[in-house]
C-alpha cells in the first residue's frame, strides 16, 4: 500500500517502557499496509536524537508524527515545536492512571497544536487510524480500505450478541 523503504508516518516514543502499548499504533498501521518508522526517542534523555529525527522528517517523506508518552509528557510537544508536520500525541500511563500525560500532551498553549488522543491502548489505536486518516487524503485506495474498516467494524457491533 505505501512503499516499505519511504515511511510517511514516523512513530516516536519517549521510552523502550512505552513499546508495549505503542506497538498498537504500528501493528494498525500495518493492518492499513501503511509503513512506519518506529523507535525510542526521549525529549529529556536523548534530546539530540529527537531534533535529529523530527528535523529530517519532512525530506524522508514523513506526513505525519505519532508520539508517545508518560508522566511529564512533553514529547510531542517539543517535536512540534521543530515541525509543522502533524503530530499526534499518545498519553501513556506510567503514573497516577496516565492522567499526567493526558493534561501534558493536551494542555499545549496556544500556537504549537498537538493533537491528543485517549490514554493507553485506545488512544495508540486511535492516533494509527487518524493518521491513516490524514494520509487518506490523497490516496484514494487507502480511503477506501478505511471505508471497508468503518463497514466491517459497525456489521461486528450490530452482530454482537450477549450472554443470557
Ligand atoms: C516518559 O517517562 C516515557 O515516555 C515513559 O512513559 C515514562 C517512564 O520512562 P521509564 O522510566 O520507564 O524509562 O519519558
Amino acid at each position: 500500500m505505501t512503499d516499505a523503504s519511504k515511511p510517511e508516518v514516523l512513530i516516536l516514543m519517549g521510552s523502550a517502557s512505552d513499546h508495549e502499548i505503542m506497538k498498537t499504533a504500528k501493528d494498525t498501521l500495518a493492518l492499513f499496509e501503511v509503513s512506519c518508522e518506529y523507535t525510542v526517542a526521549s525529549a529529556h534523555r536523548a534530546p539530540a536524537k529527537v531534533q535529529a529525527l523530527v528535523s529530517s522528517a519532512k525530506e524522508r517523506g514523513i506526513k505525519v508524527i505519532i508520539a508517545g508518552a508518560g508522566m511529564a509528557a512533553h514529547l510531542p510537544g517539543v517535536i512540534a515545536s521543530q515541525t509543522r508536520l502533524p503530530v499526534i500525541g499518545v498519553p501513556l500511563a506510567a503514573s497516577l492512571q496516565g492522567l499526567d500525560s493526558l493534561l501534558s500532551i493536551v494542555q499545549m498553549p496556544g500556537g504549537i497544536p498537538v493533537a491528543s488522543v485517549s490514554i493507553g491502548k485506545a488512544g495508540a489505536k486511535n492516533a494509527a487510524l487518524f493518521a491513516i486518516e490524514i494520509l487518506a487524503l490523497a490516496n484514494e485506495e487507502l480511503d477506501a480500505r478505511l471505508q471497508r474498516f468503518r463497514k466491517e467494524q459497525t456489521e461486528k457491533s450490530l452482530a454482537a450478541t450477549l450472554p443470557e
